[in-house]
């Protein structure tokens, strides 16, 4: 390759900011653009597992990870009151609140020479090569990369993309707590997954995202409209689980938390031209696997590392497309299949078989970091 290659990208969440990341140690021009006037993350708390670290091992991040991180000392489920802790020895996870990881990708991203704009709105993508933003501007470049999100703006101006949507019946309050005194004892250096399913499902995941924050995943149906209310009603969710009360009134007090409805959005095929989706854009998913920023993250790097053996562009997408299709589906299929039979809440959802895309391996992962 004689020219240096030039991508725009739309989305500076967690997979945008991994393709830009990718893309430019690969010696791509990059630059990338945000529609909020600041570069942050909005959500709580987030678990990655073995995929997602060998991906961000591969662009450099996971040292940072492991110093900001933690690993919880163990995966409890409750269900009325009893408790399981399902054996996970081979599937090793990290706790991270989402803005440290957001902050860590964002500080990467400006190292790898990736150039920021916030306060750029893309509205969608011309196939043939170019980034059409909102205020009229076209930015032509060799790859267009849509990171927009489950509602993706450059993903829906492009007809070749076919969506198939489907939405679920349960959606999650997500809040991050800072962690009290009360909170402080290593009891709480945990995941605790705590579920009722009578008169209706409420449940309440905890996950330790260090030694000042707690993850609060508060999951209802989404008719139970007061349970399904930022900020939260601490009535409702204290009279469901009264041994937690302390926690939901932190919870009720929380900033910055979000509900979020459970879907899916499979879209085929993830390229059109020179415009391809990642993400949210490409494989919005239920959280229930606690896959979907993953595999974002994953397919992201792989992609640049796919077109980084291929001189031609088409032949690069369909390559990268190719590996990581099956995976994708499969990690869609399984979160879907658990948000709908809400198998977590007996404590044995972590099967050999939906943990398979906890294990995935990208082909970018070189001997030595898999090792
Ligand atoms: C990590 C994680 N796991 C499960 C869910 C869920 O079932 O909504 C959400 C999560 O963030």
């Amino acid at each position: 390759m004689t020219t240096r290659r030039h991508a725009e990208v739309a989305g500076a969440g967690f997979a945008g900011l991994t393709a830009g990341i990718a893309l430019a140690r690969a010696g791509w021009s990059v630059r990338l653009h945000e529609q909020n006037d600041q570069l942050r993350d909005f959500g709580a708390g987030i678990l990655l597992w073995r995929n997602a670290m060998l991906a961000l091992e591969v662009i450099g991040v996971a040292p940072a990870i492991r110093k900001h991180g933690v690993v919880p000392d163990v995966y409890a489920t409750s269900l009325n009151g009893e408790m399981f802790t399902p054996e996970l020895a081979g599937y090793p996870y990290w706790a991270i609140p989402r803005p440290k990881l957001h902050e860590l990708l964002s500080d990467a991203a400006r190292d790898a020479g990736v150039e920021i704009v916030t306060g750029s709105e893309a509205v969608g993508a011309d196939p043939f090569g170019a980034l059409l933003l909102a205020d009229g501007t076209r930015l032509e470049a060799d790859l267009v990369v849509g990171a927009d999100g489950a509602g993706s703006a450059v993903r829906n101006s492009l007809p070749a993309l076919a969506q198939e949507r489907k939405k679920y019946q349960d959606g999650v309050c997500r809040v991050l707590v800072p962690r009290p005194a009360e909170f402080a004892g290593p009891e709480w250096n945990r995941v605790i997954d705590y579920w009722t399913l009578e008169p209706d499902a409420m449940r309440i995941l905890f996950i330790t995202t260090g030694p000042d924050s707690l993850y609060m995943g508060m999951m209802a149906t989404t008719s139970n409209e007061r349970a399904s209310r930022i900020p939260i009603d601490p009535e409702v969710w204290s009279a469901r689980f009264p041994h937690l009360k302390p926690a939901i009134d932190l919870a009720a007090e929380a900033t910055g938390g979000r509900h979020d409805a459970y879907q899916t959005n499979r879209v085929t095929p993830w390229s059109s031209g020179r415009a391809v989706v990642v993400g949210d854009a490409a494989h919005a998913m239920c959280p229930a696997l606690g896959q979907g920023a993953s595999v974002g993250i994953v397919n992201a790097v792989e992609l640049a590392h796919t077109l980084g053996q291929h001189d031609d562009l088409d032949a690069g997408l369909a390559a990268w497309e190719g590996k990581q299709r099956a995976m994708t589906d499969a990690a869609q299929a399984r979160s879907a299949y658990m948000a709908e039979t809400r198998t977590l809440a007996r404590g044995n959802g972590f099967t050999p078989e939906v943990m398979e895309t906890a294990n995935f391996v990208l082909d970018a992962a070189t001997p030595e970091l898999i090792a």
